[in-house]
């Protein structure tokens, strides 16, 4: 007996076919479950043998739901199909339109209709309207599709002609349509802004994960809706998509659902041309433990793989990279034949009863209703784990030659006639030649088949989506003065910082009867960092299991407490997470008609730099609540060096339009300033943020002067005049935050010069700049009027002497209101990286201690000859004050 090649290969053969067959035999018998155990068992068995086995988080390149698995499709494909193809010809419409009108306004065709089916398919069955009985759902929708939910809302009546016509020209007579989903702009319209890549990702999953706080707050029932965020593949590479996904799967978030676009496609080419999305972003989410749904292969596969009982196809289409499918995707059946099934002489056998037309037609998953709505049934019915969609669509789907599929399709915004026409054809549109070339949008009869289905489902689900309410009852806030009256008073002299003040003003706010339950304290692993930590035992920390264990400082009185039902959401060491539970928190007036009331504390340096364009959606989608800066101020924050300390979140804050920033030196500031926010944003509902720097430099702090709060809230009031007799000269003294100490401790030291100094405390120089340059403005517009003046000039008016500016910020913070100053005026400010040191070397550092505050004082009367020169510079000597020092702002 030989035992020759051929031999082993036999029994090889027999052996595996051996071994499925028992497998098909459990499959058969024993059901799913026990063949996953079956082979769980396995794998264990040959690893206890040091078996060395591949990881692999990957499945075949093909569906993941079988034929089997698929629920029947419940609506008329006839007629969704000829919606999609309305919806498709007036988004493409609205676009070659506007470019027509105005050259070069752009916009985005090749996104929208590769998703059209991803949307409609939604619309059609599962995303659920405002109106639904059992609540709502959210959709964040890919922000360069916008034209087809513009398109859609226009066939629901939603949007007239003219506002199709003024798309991306909002500021055309009658209005317009905004580029992209920004609710700043369409305010009933939009609920969330998506159009930077890969915010939208992560705001929907701390979305969920707060709607699921706010069940278990007892503040709203939201079991059975669903947060769907669809996104670009090539927005997958945004560090933003992905880093939260594993809060997700943590969090058991199955009312989550991201549907990823594969298109394959970004804007500049292939995602991965070398590679596969799909199977990439597989093994991501597998491994970060979602449950994945691939779409890729349309019905028409079907027949194909269950007819190739090797699985020589399934290896086929999986040998193939991204590049090479995008170049078969818009191929003849000529080339798929030869190229894709040519490479092994089984497969051409295997589809040598279809033509090549027919071989065109083999569609893909996300262009393929029925794959769509099975996968998202299955996504809906997904318990414990949230679902991502992986669909394979094209590109430019249905735009020609030389849209579809093609590198620069993102950027196409033109048709020419031949493909205007051929769309038509294509999708069936019933405009005549003449016609269709001049672009018309098209809307059929409202009572139309298919006008009365769209809506009639649409009815059924609820109501129409996006759309954006604002129905939260306003809060009274009764209670709100019992709650800050303790903080008017002052201190009698006890040392606190401001941090201090304000997290014992969260404390009384956590216990208000009206909406103590409705603070949401959020934190980014710093609560010990501020002093907060008595707050976890005192309202718990959010955790969706309790406490699984017995926690080890439980034998203290504040230990680590999570609860069910725990107020604070502390998120680790997570700014952009945090960030998106402060927008979910900040808008859920709009999205669930609750006013929730956001803190979201932090290290001040890591908030507007590091997640400022969060910060910016959070302003857009018009979120309310408190950002509260901490350990600010670029000398403050004592020995931590050029990348904590904050001098400059103030000059970004100033950038968002609707964030009112604040950096107040005393407890009766932060008090009534977050009085007012409260009224501002729960009372009158309007829609502002505000941003409070905390510092945790301790000071006693003094009772609040009368009639202080309206220049409290401008930004700018005396908080002390000079009581010297007879000065020589006089001056003024603006001090902020943590430098007002400094500015006050100046003042004192000027007296021996004989100088009068007023201190004048500057709650923020944002809010006095935004004053002064509203009234630029208008006295601009208005030449022949009597010049306004704005709330600096009206303060400031009269005063006597110099005008000297300091504050832990940079000097153009100061310098944005310097042109309201009538009197002689310099700016000191903590401009340059800086140093770990001693509060006290930075502040000599930057020339903002209470020595350099009175020496430039004292240089600027002098050079206004207000005192003699020799004054100034024996002080300047007195004071240890270096004129050849080395300049901070480039040390
Ligand atoms: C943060 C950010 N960077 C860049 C862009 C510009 N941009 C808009 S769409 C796009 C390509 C999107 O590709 P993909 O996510 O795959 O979406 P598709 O259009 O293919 O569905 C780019 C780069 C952006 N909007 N946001
Ligand atoms: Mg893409």
């Amino acid at each position: 007996m030989t035992n020759g090649p051929q031999d082993v290969q036999d029994v090889t053969a027999i052996e595996t076919q051996e071994w499925l067959d028992s497998l098909e035999w459990v499959i058969q018998n024993g059901g799913p479950a026990r063949v996953a155990q079956l082979l769980r068992d396995l794998e264990t068995h040959a690893r206890r043998k040091g078996v060395p086995l591949d990881f692999t988080p990957n499945t075949p390149y093909i569906n993941t739901l079988t034929p089997e698995q698929f629920t029947p499709f419940p609506g008329s494909r006839e007629i969704e199909r000829r919606i999609k193809s309305l919806v498709r010809w007036n988004a493409m419409a609205m676009v070659v339109r506007a470019n027509k009108n105005s050259d070069g306004i752009g916009g985005h065709i090749s996104t929208y209709a590769s998703s059209a089916t991803l949307y409609e398919v939604g619309f059609n069955h599962f995303f659920r309207g405002p109106d639904h009985p059992e609540g709502g759902d959210l959709v964040f929708f890919q922000g360069h599709a916008s034209p087809g939910m513009y398109a859609r809302a226009f066939l629901e009546g939603r949007l007239e002609p003219a506002h199709l016509e003024n798309f991306r020209r909002e500021l055309a007579e009658g209005g317009g349509l905004s580029s992209y989903p920004h609710p700043w702009l369409m305010p009933t319209f939009w609920q969330v802004p998506t159009v930077s890549m890969g915010l939208g990702p992560i705001m929907a999953i701390y979305q969920a994960r707060f709607w699921r706080y706010l069940e278990a707050r007892g503040l709203k029932t939201t079991t059975h809706n669903k947060v769907w965020a669809f996104l670009g593949d090539g927005e997958t590479d945004e560090p933003e998509t992905l880093g939260a996904i594993t809060l997700a799967s943590r969090e058991k978030l199955d009312n989550l659902i991201f549907v990823i676009n594969c298109n394959l496609q970004r804007l500049d080419g292939p995602v991965r041309g070398n590679g596969s999305i799909i199977q990439e972003l597989e093994g991501v989410f597998r491994g970060a433990g979602w449950n994945v749904i691939k779409v890729i292969w349309g019905t028409e596969w079907d027949d194909l793989l269950a007819r190739d009982k090797t699985g020589l196809l399934a290896r086929r289409m999986g040998e193939i990279v991204d590049g090479e499918y995008q170049r078969l995707s818009v191929s003849d059946g000529a080339y798929m034949r030869q190229h894709f099934f040519g490479k092994y002489p089984e497969l051409l056998d295997l589809v040598k009863h279809l033509s090549d037309d027919q071989l065109k037609k083999l569609r893909l998953g996300g262009h393929d209703p029925e794959k769509v709505y099975a996968a998202y049934k299955a996504a809906t019915e997904s318990k414990g784990q949230p679902t991502v969609v992986l669909a394979r669509t094209i590109k430019g789907y249905g735009l020609g030659e030389t849209g579809e599929g093609r590198n620069p399709t993102h950027q196409q915004k033109k048709l020419n006639e031949a493909e205007v026409l051929s769309f038509r054809t294509r999708f069936n549109i019933p405009l005549s030649d003449d016609d269709v070339v001049k672009m018309p949008f098209y809307k059929p009869a409202d009572d139309s088949v298919e006008m009365t289905y769209m809506k009639q489902r649409r009815e059924q689900l609820g109501g129409y989506l996006p759309q954006r309410r604002t129905e939260a009852p306003a809060l009274t806030l009764s209670g709100v003065d019992d709650v800050f009256a303790e903080f008017l008073q002052g201190s009698d002299g006890r040392e606190l910082s401001t941090t201090m003040a304000f997290v014992r003003m969260l404390t009384k706010m956590l216990r208000d009867k009206e909406f103590g339950k409705l603070v949401v304290p959020i934190v980014p692993d710093e609560a010990r960092t501020f002093g907060m930590e008595a707050l976890f035992r005192q309202v718990g920390i959010y955790s969706a299991v309790g406490q699984l264990y017995e926690p080890i400082d439980s034998d203290q009185l504040l230990y680590y407490k999570e609860a069910k039902d725990g107020q604070i959401l502390e998120e680790g060491i997570n700014e952009a997470g945090s960030m998106s539970s402060f927008i979910a928190a900040g808008t859920a007036y709009a999205t669930h008609a609750i006013n929730t009331i956001p803190f979201y504390i932090y290290y001040s340096m890591f908030g507007f730099q590091r997640v400022g364009d969060l910060i910016w959606a959070a302003g857009d989608m018009r979120a309310r609540g408190f950002l509260l800066g901490g350990t600010a101020g670029r000398t403050t924050l004592n020995g931590e060096g050029l990348q904590h300390q904050d001098g400059h979140s103030h000059l970004i804050a100033s950038s968002v339009p609707n964030c009112i920033a604040y950096d107040p030196a005393f407890a009766y500031e932060i008090a009534v300033i977050i009085k007012e926010g409260l009224r501002r944003m729960y009372r009158d509902q309007e829609s502002v943020f505000y941003y409070l720097t905390l510092m945790n430099g301790n000071y006693p702090m003094p009772p609040m002067p009368e009639g202080v709060e309206e220049g409290i809230l401008k930004g700018l009031y005396r908080f002390q005049t000079s009581a010297l007799k007879k000065p020589k000269a006089r001056a003024q003294l603006l001090g902020s935050g943590a430098i007002l100490p400094e500015v006050l401790k100046a003042a004192a030291l000027l007296e021996k010069y004989g100088v009068a100094a007023d201190v004048w405390s500057v709650t923020s120089y944002v809010e006095l700049q935004r004053d002064c340059l509203a009234v630029d403005r208008w006295n601009l517009l208005h030449p022949g009027e009597t010049p306004r003046t704005s709330w600096v000039a009206r303060s400031l008016e009269g005063a006597p002497g110099v005008v000297v500016a300091a504050s832990d910020y940079v000097k153009l913070l100061p310098r944005g209101i310097d042109h309201h100053i009538a009197q002689p005026f310099t700016a000191l400010g903590t401009d340059g990286f800086g140093r770990s040191d001693s509060r006290e070397a930075l502040r000599d550092h930057f020339e903002v201690d209470a020595r350099h505050v009175a020496a430039a004082a004292l240089s600027v009367l002098a050079r206004e000859k207000q005192i003699d020169l020799k004054v100034a510079t024996a002080a300047f000597t007195d004071l240890g004050i270096d004129p050849e020092k080395v300049n901070p702002a480039t040390a």
